[in-house]
């Protein structure tokens, strides 16, 4: 029943990706995105099945991981590459030395967190590729800190059902702020990091310095740049308009699976 739903709804979701694809790829991507996507836009139902095995079975496997001979010339940057906000761009002019993720909501222990801090903790680094919604991939290192370890300081309480990532960037007229959201599947998977290095630099600000978080195994638009707050929540009912992220509100799905 439950599985039934969601390949309904994954099915609806990859006919539109399908048309979004078409239309990146007719706009005219670079030649390097586009061989890296293609194989993926011909298998949609190659892929729908994959998925709805993934779903049935577990959806704690890995994404791949590539080798450092593998990596994009450049890893571009999409959506906001410099956000319009004066309290992010105070942060970022003393190179975010008095930047602190906030962890509140269901947890025992409400936190503060360093960049020095984050950076003091056990790191993990990976070189994944990323697949954009607009139909362009690009493979890239991230190095970062488990979500799972700061989770783990902060303790959820037994309500918390989802990891909420507010970030510093507005996105409308009304300075809507970008925001995402994951279960806990996906919080404690050994690859989703709180990412601050890219190809074994500091995070440029294109790419959402100074913390964004790196969710392997779905679409790019859920790995939110710009980290300023994780909040713990039991729905995510009262967050944006209630779809559990910005671009989820304007109809795009929760589960962005690849
Ligand atoms: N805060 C924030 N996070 C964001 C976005 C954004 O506009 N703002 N864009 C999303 C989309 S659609 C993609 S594809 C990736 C792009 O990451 P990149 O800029 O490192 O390529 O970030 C995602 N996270
Ligand atoms: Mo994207």
């Amino acid at each position: 029943m439950r599985i039934a739903r969601a390949e309904h709804s994954r099915r609806h979701f990859l006919g539109r990706l399908g048309a979004a694809t078409v239309a990146a790829l007719l706009a005219g991507c670079d030649a390097a995105s586009r061989s890296a996507w293609l194989p993926k836009v011909l298998g949609v139902g190659e892929r729908a099945s994959r998925s709805a095995q993934r779903l049935a079975s577990s959806r704690r496997s890995m994404a791949q991981e590539f080798s450092p001979a593998d990596l994009s010339p450049q890893f571009r940057s999409n959506g906001t590459a410099n956000p319009d906000n004066p309290e992010y761009q105070a942060l970022a002019a003393t190179h975010f030395a008095d930047w602190r993720l906030k962890i509140d909501g269901l947890v025992e222990r409400p936190l503060k967190l360093s960049l020095q801090e984050l950076r003091a903790m056990a790191s993990r680094t990976q070189i994944t590729r990323h697949d954009c919604v607009e139909g362009w991939s690009a493979i890239g290192q991230w190095t970062g800190v488990p979500l799972s370890a700061v989770l783990r300081l902060a303790v959820p309480r037994p309500q918390a059902r989802y990891v909420v990532f507010h970030c510093a960037d507005p996105m409308d007229a009304q300075g809507t702020l970008y925001y995402e959201s994951i279960d806990f599947d996906d919080a404690y998977h050994p690859q989703t990091i709180l990412a601050y290095e890219l190809n074994g630099a500091l995070l440029p600000i294109a790419n959402g310095a100074p913390l964004r978080v790196r969710i392997e195994r779905q679409l790019g638009y859920k790995m939110a740049k710009y980290l300023m707050r994780i909040e713990l929540v039991s729905s995510f009912a009262n967050i944006g308009a209630g779809n559990g992220g910005y671009w989820e509100d304007q109809g795009y799905e929760w589960y962005a699976g690849i």
